[in-house]
């Protein structure tokens, strides 16, 4: 049987940790779930902690301080891939993913490396996202689009699944994304690798507890991060022109 590992990254999400592991493990009780905490100054952790007591299910990975998404998902795949785990599922805590879609997303990475829960294909939705936030994250994913030359309709995502050996192939170890760019960084990894990358619809839900921390410093980082690998992408197909020519 397929074992599945749930990878949480928490940042002061005490308001939501709770319901968002309570409600993974009902839609899916074969798989555990492993909250990456970032000393969440609120207590987080420790919630954590006592939830993993009563619970065999239940893992956590504390780290001494708030290193970005990216970090700590680099850390809870290392975890997880060093325990032997089939599938790894990235979820935020807040909410916005829902648990009772895993399901389809775990069925559909039985045919793929790497499956996108997505918003912005037919039948994904965003609920409850203020205009402006819902705008940006559009605009991002058609200038990933543009720039990386992909066919990706939502690959800022972060809500997906991946086989482990498709995540073993990722250099994890190069990963230097520190915010949302790490959605598009690993996405764009597979694309480029060639392996077989999917999007099934989701429906994203707009927290209602505790806060974002997305901040204009991630969206700078993404927006030079995706630049550069768009233009180094670029200077590849270019080079491969000439050479092709000269042959
Ligand atoms: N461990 C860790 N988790 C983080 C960090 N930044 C964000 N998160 C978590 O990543 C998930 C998504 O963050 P969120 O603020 O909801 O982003 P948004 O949905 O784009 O507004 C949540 O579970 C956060 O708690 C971080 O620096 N470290
Ligand atoms: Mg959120």
């Amino acid at each position: 049987m397929t074992s599945v590992l749930v990878v949480i990254p928490t940042y002061n999400e005490a308001l939501t940790i709770g319901k968002a592991i309570e409600r993974t493990r009902g839609a899916v009780p074969d798989a555990h779930v492993l909250v990456v905490d970032d000393a969440s100054p609120d207590g987080t952790g420790a919630i954590a902690d006592e939830i993993a007591e009563l619970d065999e299910h239940v893992h956590v990975l504390h780290r001494a301080g708030k290193q970005g998404l990216g970090a700590a998902y680099v850390a809870g795949f290392g975890w997880g891939l060093g325990r032997g785990y089939d599938v790894l599922v990235e979820m935020d805590a807040d909410g916005s993913h829902q648990p009772e879609e895993l399901p389809r997303l775990l069925h559909a990475v039985e045919h793929a490396d790497l499956v996108l829960g997505s918003r912005y294909v037919p039948g994904g939705r965003v609920v409850n996202w203020p205009r402006r936030r819902e705008a940006l994250s559009r605009a991002g994913n058609t200038y990933t689009r543009l720039a990386l030359g992909t066919q990706l309709r939502d690959a800022t995502g972060g809500y997906r699944a991946f086989r482990a050996d498709a995540l073993r192939q990722l250099d994890l170890d190069t990963v230097a994304s520190q915010g949302y760019c790490f959605q598009v960084d690993l996405a764009w990894r597979a694309v480029h690798r060639g392996l077989r990358v999917i999007e099934v619809p989701i429906t994203f839900v707009e927290r209602e507890q505790g806060e974002s921390k997305m901040d204009g410093t991630i969206v700078r980082e993404a927006f030079v991060r995706i630049t550069q690998w768009g233009a180094a992408h670029r200077a590849r197909q270019l080079r491969e022109l000439v050479n092709g020519a000269r042959r």
